[in-house]
């Protein structure tokens, strides 16, 4: 077969938009597997693409691929769980269609609703690109998950082949690397290293220490496995804080720590936590926070959101507390008493407190009597954190259950209901197979000691864990499992713990925002409900966001006993935007008494609507090919040109798929247009070639080319899913499909050639 481009997003429309098939009982299983597969095949072919680019081996796992399979494939083991965490996101948000949209039928294109469905993927994708082109790739990951919903018409092949072409336009759109980014693989450890710098004149003294302590901290971990992907730096004055600048080289890290100057600030307290925000919005989530200050938080009506923040993130913050001032401050990471106090004097040096684990009493006194306490008297406490490294580790959410037209469960995205029974799903991670012997709450104060919950194993790594109650106090999860397989040394028993604590709430706050396109410059409101579980009065409400959106929320709603009031935040976002940014909303929720509060957070992506829709076209004009079965003699040549009519032209094109070498030029056409010239010359033992050209909006166009019809052998094993043999499986499931004739026309449409007879 030969063919040339084809368009992937008018396919995808076209599945989605005609078929009619409605949502019926039982969970979404079957779109959760679809995402799941076609992720493991797009990061497969991609790190395939990778290593033969950059001359590495590459070793295709074994099918039907696992999540470890791929890690492994793509030699990125530091990245286990931040992989299985993306699937996940994107997993919940797909299946959350379900349950928050179920009345929404655009979302499942079972209605006449063509339209709608339309916008609903090209605005979604419009989205998706954007922010990773700005690195929000956790705005992505939820996006993705909502578009590829409607595409999963019914469980067939087709299905999946559907959401492989979508996740090969983005794949195209971001680049290889960023595209594994999304998906959460990096190089070395997920994790950024981040730190939250006081940039106030009265850090003067300080703040060559500080430059000191975090040179070396990057230094010590440059080459190591724990090297971190990505450096974050948020400066933070009085009253401007920010901007937040990521770099992955350390180098460019140390340059910028190093340009660091301090200025200004006014009067003692600074703006601490809109700083600490901005960095927890904008590192991937389980990173490690560095905040140095020698004052108080002046934002400290930002607390709330920090907590909510820290929590959602699961992110470490370690605040060092350094100069010569006595001061309070109010940490996120500690126990049920959240207030400490520490005084710290002036021949203190460089001193560092790390508030890591989950400490219950911790006095620091200077200067004559240094004297650390933490009450470690209670022998069920995690006073002290036992931190290591290690592959295996665990992903944990508290869900709820939900009836109605598909019944499930849903990870909950706040504090769970206090007072009641609750429930864990948990997914190990870094390991092929394992068991979970015992997951338990254990409880800060000691009070409950630790609860044990009843586990019960969903398959591919996940457990429920049921607890009857839950600590009305902070507590952390614990759990213990055994790794299956006899290669680990001497024991396969493991025990793990959460890094940060978690409490229940009787409060619950939900929002109905629909997730749409939101441009530069327009103003748009998040609807929001809060429900008390206890007793009833005056809440307070607090909307922040991290970008200094300017908006409007009431103070306070009333709420009777167990009862529930609506409220609305209205955010107004700036002209000049960039495209792409996302914006970290947190709607939070106290009680009366100020004891108990809940939140929800909320990421909006500020994105213009492109006005260039045309993708790039691929005219191949030549294939010169003279192989022969013995591959490794002969090489072929594919040339193309390559067009973007009259809109934003191309920008990028890069190899997907071929190992060989591609060249280009650029010409004027007969019509004064650009075009782009290709010659891609391989092996002949390389046989398939497939190029990404991506035009000024991020528009994908493809070129294909394949010589393995031609060539009696190939080096690689075939592949069942991607594009390269879709026709294949495409027509293979024709048989199986009701709807035959109805692909059969869509495929013979878009130029495949169809094999099967209905
Ligand atoms: C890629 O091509 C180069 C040169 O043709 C060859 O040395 C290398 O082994 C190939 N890599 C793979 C993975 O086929
Ligand atoms: C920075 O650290 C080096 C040793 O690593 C030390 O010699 C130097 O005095 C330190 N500078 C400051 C300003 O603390
Ligand atoms: C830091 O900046 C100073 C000048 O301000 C320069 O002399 C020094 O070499 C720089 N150090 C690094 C590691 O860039
Ligand atoms: C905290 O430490 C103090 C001693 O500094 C002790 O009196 C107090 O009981 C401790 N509190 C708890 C909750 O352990
Ligand atoms: C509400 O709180 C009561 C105890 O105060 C508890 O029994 C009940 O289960 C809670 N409701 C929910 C939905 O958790
Ligand atoms: C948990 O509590 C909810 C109400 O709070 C109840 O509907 C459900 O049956 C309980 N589940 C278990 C397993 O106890
Ligand atoms: C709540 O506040 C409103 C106005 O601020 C007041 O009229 C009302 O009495 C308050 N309700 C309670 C229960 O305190
Ligand atoms: C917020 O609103 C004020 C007054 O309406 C305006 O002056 C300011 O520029 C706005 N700020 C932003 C970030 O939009
Ligand atoms: C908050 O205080 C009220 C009464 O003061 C009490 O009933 C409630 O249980 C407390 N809630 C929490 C979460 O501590
Ligand atoms: C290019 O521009 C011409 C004239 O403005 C228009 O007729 C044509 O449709 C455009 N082509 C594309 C692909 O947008
Ligand atoms: C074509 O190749 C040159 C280097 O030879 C490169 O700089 C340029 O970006 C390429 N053009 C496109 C559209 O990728
Ligand atoms: C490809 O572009 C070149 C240069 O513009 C031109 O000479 C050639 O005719 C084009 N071929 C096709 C098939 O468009
Ligand atoms: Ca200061
Ligand atoms: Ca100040
Ligand atoms: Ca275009």
């Amino acid at each position: 077969m030969r063919s040339g481009c084809w368009g992937v997003l008018s396919l995808l429309l076209l599945l989605a938009g005609t078929a009619a098939f409605k949502i019926t009982r039982g969970p979404s299983v079957n779109h959760l597997e679809i995402s799941e597969r076609a992720i493991l095949d797009v990061t497969v072919q991609t790190c395939r693409t990778m290593a033969e680019q950059e001359g590495r081996d590459f070793v295709f796992p074994p099918r039907p691929l696992t999540a470890s399979g791929v890690i492994r494939a793509c030699d990125a083991a530091e990245s286990s769980k931040s992989f299985l965490r993306a699937i996940k996101v994107i997993q919940t948000n797909n299946k959350r269609v379900d349950i928050s949209r179920l009345f929404n039928p655009a979302f499942h294109f079972d209605d006449e609703t063509f339209e709608v469905g339309r916008a609903i993927i090209t605005d979604g994708l419009r989205i998706i690109k954007d922010s990773n082109k700005l690195e929000n790739f956790e705005a992505a990951r939820e996006k993705l998950g909502e578009i590829t919903h409607p595409l999963q018409v019914n469980s067939s092949r087709l299905a999946e082949a559907a959401t492989v072409q979508l996740l090969d336009d983005i794949r195209g759109a971001a680049g290889d690397t960023d595209f594994l980014r999304m998906v959460g693989i990096t190089k070395g450890s997920i994790k950024a290293l981040c730190f939250v710098i006081d940039t106030t004149e009265s850090m003067s003294d300080e703040i060559n220490a500080v430059k000191n302590v975090t040179a070396s901290l990057v230094d010590s971990k440059v080459g190591t496995p724990d090297e971190p992907s990505l450096y974050i730096l948020v400066p933070f004055n009085d009253p401007e804080f920010g901007p937040l600048m990521r770099t992955t080289d350390p180098n460019v890290f140390k340059t910028w720590l190093n340009s660091t100057t301090v200025s200004g600030g006014g009067d003692f307290p600074e703006m601490s936590l809109s700083g600490l925000q901005l960095a927890l919005a904008g590192a991937p989530p389980g990173s490690e926070i560095f905040l140095f200050t020698d004052a108080a938080a002046k934002d400290i009506h930002l607390e709330g959101a920090v907590i909510a923040l820290i929590e959602r993130t699961k992110t470490v913050v370690n605040f060092i507390l350094t100069g010569s001032s006595k001061f309070s401050i109010r940490s996120a990471t500690t126990g049920n008493n959240r207030n400490f106090s520490f005084s710290v004097d002036e021949s203190l040096r460089n001193l560092n407190i790390y508030i890591t684990g989950n400490i219950l009493n911790f006095t620091l006194t200077s200067p004559s009597g240094v004297s650390q306490n933490i009450n470690s008297s209670n022998d069920s406490l995690a006073t002290m954190k036992i931190m290591g490294q290690s592959g295996i580790d665990f992903l944990f959410d508290f869900v709820q259950f939900f009836q109605g037209p598909s019944e499930g469960f849903d990870v909950l995205e706040n504090r769970p209901v206090a007072g009641g029974n609750a429930t864990l799903l948990l997914t190990l991670t870094g390991l092929d197979s394992g068991t979970l012997t015992n997951v338990s709450l254990v409880e800060a104060s000691g009070a409950l000691g630790e609860l044990s919950g009843k586990v019960e194993a969903l398959g591919g790594g996940d457990f429920l864990a049921r607890f009857d109650t839950i600590p009305s106090g902070d507590f952390v999860v614990r759990l213990k499992g055994r790794a299956d397989g006899t290669s680990r040394a001497s024991t396969n028993d493991f025990q793990r713990q959460s890094s940060g604590s978690l409490r229940a709430s009787a409060l619950t706050v939900t929002t109905t925002f629909d997730g749409g396109l939101r441009e530069p410059g327009s103003s748009f409101s998040v609807p929001f409900t809060v429900t008390t579980n206890g007793t009833g009065g005056n809440f307070t409400i607090q909307a922040t966001n991290d970008q200094g959106l300017n908006s409007t929320f009431p103070s306070q709603l009333e709420l009777a006993s167990g009862g529930s009031a609506k409220g609305t935040v209205t955010l107004t976002t700036r002209l000049d935007t960039p495209t792409g940014t996302a914006v970290t909303l947190t709607i939070q929720a106290q009680s009366p008494g100020g004891n108990d509060t809940n939140y929800v957070v909320l990421r909006l992506s500020i994105v213009s609507r492109a006005t260039d829709n045309s993708k790039p076209v691929c005219r191949v004009t030549s294939v010169v090919d003279n192989c022969t079965p013995n591959c490794s003699q002969f090489t072929w040549e594919v040339r193309a040109n390559l067009t973007d009519d009259n809109s934003t032209g191309i920008d990028r094109i890069a190899l997907q798929k071929g190992n060989g070498t591609l060249n280009n030029s650029t010409m004027l056409g007969p019509d004064g247009e650009n075009v782009t010239l290709v010659v891609y010359n391989a092996s002949c033992c390389s046989p398939d070639f497939k190029l990404v050209a991506v035009d000024g909006a991020g528009n994908v166009g493809f070129c294909f080319e394949t010589i393995r019809n031609a060539a009696s052998t190939t080096a690689e094993p075939p592949v069942t899913t991607t594009t390269t043999t879709t026709t294949t499986s495409l027509a293979t499931n024709l048989r199986m499909s009701s709807s035959c004739y109805f692909w059969q026309t869509i495929l013979v449409m878009l130029g495949f050639m169809v094999m099967a007879q209905c």
